[in-house]
């Protein structure tokens, strides 16, 4: 048997009972011609049992985007108002089905928490992928783009998750990646907007800001300079000659070394809405990124304070942001660790369009080696409560329009694929991929429910195992807190990889991540009598940050410069907490290990092996954390581990 060149992941219909597909779609409302009627007639033909006929109809009362499901005896009704909202509820029909779910007792009626619902591709044209720990880039390579059946396959695995916006290549836009929006690549970039559009996904492009430089040969690309925007109206029609249906740009600007509206003395708004102004005609949006801060820092100065730099940077103009622009906000102040508090502009904006950036791809949390799901983290982030004020007042009211009753906002995430066969690398990584979709369309489930529909459909396992499974991945992202970075502080990842501990890696950078450890204590004061960052909150969330007794603990050192001595709410010394939670950690990396060995006869071989291979290398690396961590902090402190365990 030919060895197939990648999975389908949760799509696998080889498990679809009868595999034949249904014979009998109904469509009432919808023409058939409809390019994503097309695609859900398809999939609803491969995916669903033989023995089912679908009936199509158009409903106007059912909101856009969304379905209505309605099962009875031998048929299954699908309601929507538009063509996205009956490719959602094929998918839905299809995931229910395999579920194990029965179609005669189907009623599911859904509508997107969030109108934008993007993956962020970090993809260069040379094929390499930033942060990307599953292969290279299945767009592009040798600096061309790359179309194939998987290009296909990838849009059908975006659209049965809800996704409908995608940037294709890496924001740091460099080299080939400026010439993507000319003459060069259109054609293809055409094919690949087509490709997506069959799946009512928008294609989005990372856009360098110094392309009236690089591109029109200019001297400035100041964005209110008349030559730089004159330049760029015959851009942005070109492009919309060549790429009707296109989604807008993503831009970051002024940040690690990308070009922006700074060195004119301008502010980001002045860039953001000169492009956007242009690109309005056409119905395109500008996603402009807020990763700004300072990255030339000397580590002895104590006031700079890089957590405090996109709210510094971003709320003096909130309001002057035109409505086209949206704002994408990670979603801590730093930058994507395992535990930062959330980053205080969600929500703290309250005139400008947001969208909330998270990465799927395991950048700080473990490189898809480590078993990490990070759908209770982005639980966490979309639950909180802001304190604006506002009767909906959390991240996910903000971030979705409900708020401020505005169009345009949502969530983004900088996805985890590659061309590895099983896209993710760690097969297990691919409920992260799963999991954002599904988050992004609806806020309201639950990590569980996720984790047990991405089991159910990736490997249709019994209860027992589907409970092992799950167990494990909800349990994973405490596991791998526990052996890295305490109490929030972040950071004390190798330089330059971010994979493994080096716990001073970054303590004497130019990077803004310091812990500040000494022989007393740990941890950063963030308070009004350090750099202020915590003042950045709403009062209520201000008062609980500013002081160590009110600071939930698992942020504790992220806010304050904690004695080693300090007792927690355990009872437990700060430096006994340390050793602690650092033993633990590596025990239950064993214990996950050890799970999954239950699972050997019930998984496909080749996939346990691979998992198999992979906690292999996690058990490896919290070993390596929770003793370089407990000996570095042994030694700073020269505090003894209550329980005497072998400390280095
Ligand atoms: C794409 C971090 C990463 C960079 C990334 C940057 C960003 O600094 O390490 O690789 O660049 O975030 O989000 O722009």
């Amino acid at each position: 048997m030919e060895q197939e060149k990648y999975t389908q992941l949760w799509l696998n219909y080889k498990n679809a009972e009868g595999n034949g597909g249904i014979q009998d779609v109904e469509i009432r409302g919808f023409s058939p011609e409809n390019r994503v009627i097309k695609s859900a007639v398809c999939e609803l033909k491969d995916g669903v049992s033989k023995k089912l006929a679908v009936a199509i109809t158009q409903d106007i009362t059912v909101l856009r985007e969304g379905y209505c499901l309605e099962g009875s005896n031998d048929r299954v009704e699908i309601k929507a108002s538009d063509e996205k909202g009956v490719l959602y509820g094929a998918f839905a029909l299809i995931r229910a089905l395999s579920c194990g779910r029965n179609a005669e007792t189907l009623s599911e009626k859904a509508s997107p928490s969030n109108p934008l619902r993007m993956m962020n591709h970090w993809d260069n044209m040379d094929g390499s992928i930033e942060r990307g720990y599953s292969g290279n880039s299945f767009f592009f390579a040798n600096d061309d783009m790359i179309i194939d059946d998987r290009t296909r396959d990838y849009a059908r695995l975006m659209a049965s998750i809800g996704i409908n916006g995608i940037v294709i290549n890496n924001v740091n836009v460099k080299g080939t990646a400026t010439y993507l929006i000319t003459d060069r690549f259109f054609d293809k970039v055409k094919e690949l907007s087509d490709i997506f559009a069959d799946y009512g996904i928008s294609l989005y492009l990372s856009l360098n800001f110094a392309s009236p430089i690089e591109l029109g040969g200019l001297d400035s690309c100041d964005p209110l300079d008349e030559s730089v925007i004159s330049w760029w109206k015959d851009k942005i029609k070109e492009v919309y000659n060549r790429l009707p249906g296109f989604g807008g740009f993503l831009v970051k600007a002024d940040s690690e070394g990308r070009p922006g509206p700074f060195t004119y003395g301008r502010t980001q708004a002045d860039g953001a809405n000169m492009l956007a102004d242009i690109i309005k005609t056409y119905g395109g949006i500008i996603i402009w990124r807020c990763f700004v801060y300072n990255c030339t820092q000397d580590w002895r100065d104590r006031k700079t304070d890089r957590a405090r730099a996109g709210y510094d940077y971003f709320k003096p103009q909130d309001g002057y942001y035109h409505d086209n622009v949206i704002l994408q906000i990670k979603n801590g102040p730093m930058d994507f660790q395992i535990r930062e508090p959330i980053s205080p502009l969600l929500g703290g904006l309250t005139r400008t369009n947001q969208m909330l950036e998270v990465q799927i791809a395991q950048e700080y949390t473990g490189h898809q080696i480590d078993l990490c799901y990070l759908i209770p983290l982005f639980k966490e982030v979309l639950g909180f409560h802001t304190y604006s004020g506002e009767e909906k007042d959390t991240v996910a009211d903000y971030v979705s329009g409900r708020t401020m009753g505005n169009a345009l906002g949502g969530m983004a995430a900088v996805i985890n694929t590659g061309n590895d066969m099983n896209w993710t690398g760690n097969d297990l990584a691919a409920a992260n991929l799963y999991g954002f979709g599904r988050l992004a369309y609806d806020t309201d489930l639950t990590a569980e429910q996720i984790a047990r529909e991405w089991i159910a459909q990736t490997f249709g396992l019994d209860r027992e195992h589907e409970d092992i499974l799950a167990d494990m991945l909800l349990r994973s992202r405490e596991i791998y807190e526990k052996y890295t970075c305490p109490l929030g502080i972040g950071w004390m990842v190798y330089p330059g990889t971010h994979y493994g501990p080096s716990i001073d890696g970054y303590e004497y950078s130019r990077w803004g991540t310091y812990h500040r450890a000494d022989h007393l204590g740990i941890g950063v004061d963030r308070s009004d009598k350090g750099t202020g960052y915590a003042q950045q909150y709403y009062e209520k969330n201000a008062v609980m940050y500013n002081d160590p007794e009110k600071c939930p603990e698992e942020l504790l050192l992220f806010f304050h410069h904690i004695p080693y001595t300090w007792k927690l709410k355990t009872g437990k010394s700060l430096i006994q907490h340390i050793y602690d939670s650092h033993f633990e950690g590596y025990e239950e990396t064993e214990g996950l290990a050890d799970a999954w060995k239950k699972l050997k006869d019930v998984i496909p071989e080749d996939a346990f092996e691979r998992v198999s291979e992979r906690f292999k290398l996690q058990l490896e690396n919290a070993r390596e954390w929770r003793d370089q961590v407990n000996s570095y902090f042994y030694r700073k402190s020269g505090i003894e581990d209550e329980k005497s365990r072998m400390i280095y």
